[in-house]
Order: C-alpha cells, then sequence, then structure tokens
C-alpha cells in the first residue's frame, strides 16, 4: 500500500527523508507578481518587492486541483493543511479528496486542518512519518495523530501585524491596538486556528522571556521544538540558548520560513512549534 504525506507551503517544507512527501504551493500577489511558494521561488527578490512596493498585496490558497495533483497515485494520502479559520486551503483540499477517491474507488485522503501553521504543522508532518516508518495501518495512524494534535502548541513573536489587518485576517480593533514600531506581539495560535495576541513587548530580549514564559505554562519539559524564523537566526539561536538553559536540553530544529510564513510574520518574526504535557483545551469544569 502507497501511502503519501501532503501538506501546503505553510509548513515550510521542502522533502522529508525516507517518505513519499508533497507541498501543494499557496500563492503570495504583489502587484502584477504571483509569487508560488515552491522551490523555486527567490526569496530575497520577493521579500524586496514587498518591502519597496506601495500597492496592495495579498495571498491565496491553492487549487482543489492542485491538491488532487499532489496525492499523484497514493493509496492512502495524509492531507495537512494552514488553519481553515484563517484560509481557504484546507476547503480546498476537502473537494480534492472528494473528488480523488470518487475517482479511484478503494483509495483514501485524510485531510487534517491544523487550526494553526509553520512549525506545528511540522510537528505533526514528522509524527505521521515516524508513525508510516514504524507500519501502523492508516486509520490507527490518523487517531494517533487527533491525540498528539492536543498536545502540541504554535507560539509566536510577530515583528508587525501589517499585513495581517490589510489582509483582513485579524479584527481593526486588535491591528489598532497594536503596530507600534517596535513593539513585539508575542501570541499563540487560539483553540480555534486564528491568531490570539498575549503580550506587545518593547524589544526582542523580553519577547524571547515572554515564549520562555508560555513554555512553561503549557508544562513544556523535554519534548520536542521547530523553531521557525523570517531573517532572524540570531533570535532564533537566543530563543534556543534560553530554552537549553531553563529546560536543560533544546529538542529540536530550527528553519526558515518559506513564502507565505514570511509574508505573515514579517521579517524578523520568530514561530515556535513544541510538545508539551497540558492539553491546549482548558479542562471541562461545571
Ligand atoms: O489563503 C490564504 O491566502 C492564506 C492565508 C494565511 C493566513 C495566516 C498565515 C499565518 C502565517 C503567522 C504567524 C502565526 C499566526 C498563527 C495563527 C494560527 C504565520
Amino acid at each position: 500500500m502507497k501511502m503519501k504525506i501532503v501538506a501546503d507551503s505553510s509548513a515550510n517544507l521542502l522533502s522529508l527523508p525516507d517518505i513519499d512527501f508533497g507541498v501543494v504551493p499557496l500563492h503570495i500577489i504583489v502587484g502584477e507578481n504571483d509569487y508560488i511558494d515552491d522551490d523555486k521561488i527567490d526569496l530575497t527578490a520577493m521579500q524586496e518587492n514587498l518591502s519597496s512596493y506601495k500597492g496592495k498585496t495579498s495571498t491565496s490558497s491553492p487549487s482543489p486541483h492542485e491538491w488532487e495533483n499532489a496525492f499523484g497515485d497514493a493509496d492512502v494520502v495524509f492531507c495537512i493543511t494552514i488553519t481553515s479559520s484563517l484560509s481557504g486551503t484546507y476547503n480546498s483540499a476537502v473537494i480534492a479528496k472528494d473528488i480523488y477517491e470518487h475517482n479511484h474507488t478503494g483509495r483514501k485522503v485524510y485531510v487534517l486542518d491544523s487550526l494553526s501553521t509553520g512549525p506545528e504543522i511540522a510537528l505533526f508532518i514528522e509524527k505521521i512519518a515516524e508513525l508510516i516508518k514504524a507500519g501502523f495501518a492508516p486509520d490507527d495512524i490518523y487517531k494517533t495523530l487527533l491525540e498528539y494534535k492536543d498536545k502540541t502548541h504554535l507560539y509566536f513573536s510577530l515583528a508587525s501585524l501589517n499585513n495581517f489587518a490589510k489582509n483582513g485576517r485579524i479584527s481593526p480593533v486588535i491591528a489598532a491596538g497594536i503596530g507600534l514600531l517596535g513593539v513585539r506581539v508575542v501570541g499563540k495560535a487560539s483553540d480555534e486556528g486564528t491568531l490570539l495576541p498575549l503580550d506587545k513587548c518593547r524589544g526582542e530580549k523580553r519577547a524571547l522571556k515572554k515564549l520562555i514564559d508560555h513554555l512553561k505554562e503549557c508544562g513544556y519539559t523535554d519534548g520536542k521544538i521547530i523553531i521557525a524564523h523570517n531573517n532572524n537566526e540570531a533570535g532564533a539561536l537566543e530563543l534556543k540558548k534560553l530554552i537549553e538553559n531553563t529546560f536543560g536540553i533544546f529538542n529540536g530544529t530550527i528553519q526558515k520560513t518559506r513564502a507565505l510564513c514570511s509574508y505573515y510574520a514579517e521579517p524578523g518574526s520568530l514561530l515556535i512549534g513544541f510538545e508539551a504535557s497540558l492539553c491546549k483545551h482548558k479542562p471541562y469544569k461545571d
């Protein structure tokens, strides 16, 4: 049985070792230029164009057809998307699943709405890859993934919310309260898959300290961590050092954001996905 993992480009991954893996690109539109977030994109040229361009810019989700192509000829596909609360990418994957299963009897596509993006999706992908390699059956992989999803988190330190606000992906009330130069917004992906600002921090040092506080609140001890940065390797390394000093270990990796995350997590931003012991959802109390 041929199993494949397919994700969109918000995961910031281009390939995976020893696993059939496909990426479906989102698009970044800057005036006349349509940047396709794949392995051929010139990220430096896109960022330069973005910072100098005065007109409207935007992003767009992949079409069902693009998803379908990426499913290829796999018998079982694990398809992971960016949060459906901020993008049409998930809807388009669900349409592709229906067409694919209809056209190829016996094939199956599991579509997972990550309610998140970037490094938290990368954690899901690595988990699925592990389970496929260990020989688990598709239904068991999917079940394990749903349980895993409750114990992973995405936090961020964003250098600006301009592109979020300009594209109507955060409320104008939130946007108005932020946006001062030099102020970083530390926050997390909410349970609903939206951007939830938690702290406004003057300077990166304070933002990094806040991120460590949030790791502690989540019951972090030694779980896997992925840090993604947009042109801020120094910040990512500083965060890594703080994690080592606080928890005695850095069980993780550092990546660069690809185009989609670089558009919203503007230069200087950090994203951190990690596994922790406490559940995302507050325990139900009556
Ligand atoms: O469909 C589209 O055009 C794509 C829209 C994507 C919007 C969200 C991108 C988030 C990128 C920014 C920081 C983390 C925010 C977490 C909220 C879930 C990364």
